[in-house]
């Protein structure tokens, strides 16, 4: 029997729909899962008619696989990983290549590909972003790892991935775990936009009095725009429009408030610490998530710890022009998101020596993913003028839009405020966008504190050198 193209390993909604993709691309393939009666079940089901076939044990998976192998493993991140590393590696032989699709810590993916490739296997570490429909018709993959690695499954990537008017979605990311670095950063803009999307939701409702369809008809309309018309803005018009077929109810309204997560969103937060880039829309957004888990402690605080009541006077604008005042707010807080982990990004590849090309990886986004926008167009360009671009809100274009759009985003943080509400990401870019914008802050004040109770002395403005102080005679 001829030997597949292709090896999957791990059968979850990711795995199931990549390999698809790939027979589909004319990759015969080899499944293997853990749990063998999943492995019948898909070849049962979607699997079945298809140049794919089952290995019950990882011996056999490797056996069928034509040499150098690759092999793409689609199991959870973590502990897991390693798992299936260990027991496939004594059967791997030199040149094969593993890589791992999945959310992977990006320091995980470092010490991988080390030890694999002393072993003289290849180790990608990919990002792969678009969920189970973007696996299946096409994802965005951020593959990184060594160069010759990359080269000998490029072919089979650029078929399966999604495809943009400018080329496939998926490029050489860089080495070691940037890959995995890049994915975890796309998600943290993800976690914001979504938390921003949230927040315009709840102003919407609770401020405007809207009910869900016309909320929807505003996401509709933001849909339309140079500067919103995304997938997270199309699928939150979906959400918000969907009723329950009991009661013919929104079923949004009917959902518990406690967003879950699985960890890139707090890697992202923690790299950004760790490596001094600011990025507080996206902190905002994760810390959304771990306010709306303390539910019971929410419940019982609404009861003791008073607040404004909802003030109805602000005018958003007219609802069939998307309401012009929200709108300015909902774009540079998701400007802000994009621009935070851009910059993380530009950080990191300076730190981590990943030679990141900002232009590539805004062009990988563009499409399959779950932040592809119309607004990573001009984030593409932004970076392709000027490839050392230190913030993207300097670029022309996005400059423009927060001096158009700033007095808007503080008059609805100043009506949240004064209703009582929160919005963590909103408010949190008025401050980012405030301080970036201001030449002087007050952290000379800081600064003095520091001097007075620890003698770490201080630079001055007016002339060269380093300075103390005795603050209290
Ligand atoms: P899951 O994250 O739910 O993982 C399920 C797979 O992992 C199953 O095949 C399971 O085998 C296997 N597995 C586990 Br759990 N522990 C294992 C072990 N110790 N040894 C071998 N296999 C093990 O599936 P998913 O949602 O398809 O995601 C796969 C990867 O892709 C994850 O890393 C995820 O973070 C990432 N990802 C997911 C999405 C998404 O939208 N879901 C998007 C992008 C990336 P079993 O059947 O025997 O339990």
């Amino acid at each position: 029997m001829s030997k597949a193209h292709f090896g999957l390993i791990g059968l979850g909604v990711m795995g199931e729909n990549l390999v698809l993709n790939a027979e589909r691309n004319g990759f015969s393939s080899v499944v293997y899962n853990r749990t063998y009666s999943k492995t019948e079940e898909f070849l049962k089901g979607r699997g079945s008619g298809k140049s794919i076939t089952g290995a019950s044990d990882l011996k056999e998976f490797v056996d069928s696989l034509e040499r150098p192998r690759r092999i793409l493993m689609m199991v959870k991140a973590g502990k897991a990983t390693d798992a299936v590393i260990n027991n496939i590696s004594p059967y791997l032989e030199e040149g094969d290549l593993l890589i791992d699709g999945g959310n992977s810590e990006f320091r995980d993916t470092e010490r991988r590909v080390l030890e694999l490739e002393r072993k003289s296997f290849g180790y990608i570490g990919m990002g792969v972003s678009g969920g189970a429909k973007g696996a299946l018709e096409g994802p965005s993959m951020m593959p990184g790892g060594t160069k010759s690695s990359y080269d000998a499954i490029e072919s089979l990537l650029v078929k399966m991935a999604a495809q943009v008017e400018d080329g496939p979605c998926v490029t050489y990311i860089g080495p070691g775990g940037s890959g995995h670095f890049v994915k975890t950063v796309h998600n943290g803009i993800e976690y914001g936009i979504e938390q921003i999307l949230a927040e315009a939701y709840d102003l919407m409702k609770r401020v405007a009095g809207m009910n869900g369809d016309q909320i929807a008809d505003v996401m509709a309309y933001w849909n339309k725009t140079e500067e919103l018309c995304s997938y997270l803005v199309e699928i939150t018009e979906a959400c918000l429009r969907a009723k329950d077929q009991n009661d013919g109810t929104y079923i949004v309204e009917k959902i518990m408030d406690k967003a879950g997560q699985k960890g890139t969103g707090l890697w992202t937060v923690v790299s950004a610490l760790e490596l001094g880039a600011s990025v507080p829309t996206i902190y905002a957004s994760l810390n959304g998530r771990v306010m709306s888990s303390m539910k019971s402690q929410r419940v019982q605080a609404e009861k003791i710890l008073d607040g404004p009541a909802i003030s109805h006077s602000i005018d958003f604008g007219s609802q069939l022009n998307g309401m012009p005042l929200l709108m300015d707010a909902v774009v540079l807080a998701t400007m802000a998101s994009y621009a935070q982990g851009m910059d993380l990004l530009r950080i990191a590849s300076v730190e981590y020596n990943y030679d990141l090309k900002m232009p590539a990886i805004a062009q990988i986004w563009k499409g399959g993913c779950i932040i592809r926008s119309r607004l990573l167009k001009h984030i593409q360009f932004a970076y392709e003028q000027n490839p050392s671009l230190s913030n993207l809100l300097l670029d022309s274009w996005f400059s423009e839009q927060v001096n158009d759009r700033l007095p808007g985003l503080a008059k609805v943080v100043a009506c949240a405020a004064k209703s009582g509400l929160p919005v963590p990401c909103l408010s949190s870019t008025l401050d980012y966008l405030n301080s970036y914008r201001t030449a002087r802050l007050p952290q000379n004040l800081v600064q003095a504190m520091r001097d007075c109770f620890g003698s770490h002395t201080y630079e001055r403005v007016d002339m060269e050198g380093t300075f103390h102080t005795e603050w209290i005679k």
